[in-house]
């Protein structure tokens, strides 16, 4: 079994729970659940979330090893952190960036991601149907690669 891991920032443990006009009203259970239903045959999903920064590093140093492919929706840390895009840059298989709210509609400080530079997909805008998209996107692009 090939493992996605879909890794989420500071939080986004309150999806569902506060801001639903913005993040609607399913939880990270949902997200969860949504992803495993998403899987090819012969994938299976890992969800972390985390509200600090240096914990999700880790997490992408230990998914070199054990995982083929992110579903990264970074929170607040996508506008700010250089030292997330520097553990995605040491990853190899494949990242799609993942944002629940339209970030281009919102404020300017949203519109600026430093996990783009390393993405191979951007999400943003689609609700929780942006964590479908990337598994389906990362099914695909680790199956090309055998
Ligand atoms: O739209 C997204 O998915 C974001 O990554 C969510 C982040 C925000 O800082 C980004 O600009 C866009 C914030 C996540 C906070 O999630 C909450 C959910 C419910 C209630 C409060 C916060």
């Amino acid at each position: 079994m090939k493992t996605i891991l879909v890794l989420n920032g500071p939080n986004l443990n309150l999806l569902g729970k506060r801001q639903p006009h913005i993040y609607g009203h399913e939880t990270l259970e949902d997200v969860e659940r949504l992803c495993s239903a998403a899987c090819a045959d012969g994938f299976g999903v890992r969800l972390l979330q985390s509200n600090h920064e240096g914990q999700i590093v880790d997490w992408i140093h230990e998914a070199r090893e054990t995982t083929c492919g992110i579903a990264i929706n970074a929170g607040a840390f996508t506008h700010t952190s250089v030292a997330i895009l520097d553990a995605l840059h040491a990853y190899e298989p494949p990242v799609i960036e993942v944002h629940v709210s339209q970030v281009h509609r919102r404020e300017a400080f949203r519109h600026h991601s430093y996990i783009s530079q390393r993405a191979d997909g951007v999400i943003a805008g689609f609700g929780l149907e942006g964590y479908v998209a990337a598994i389906r996107r990362i099914c695909q692009l680790a199956s090309d690669k055998g």
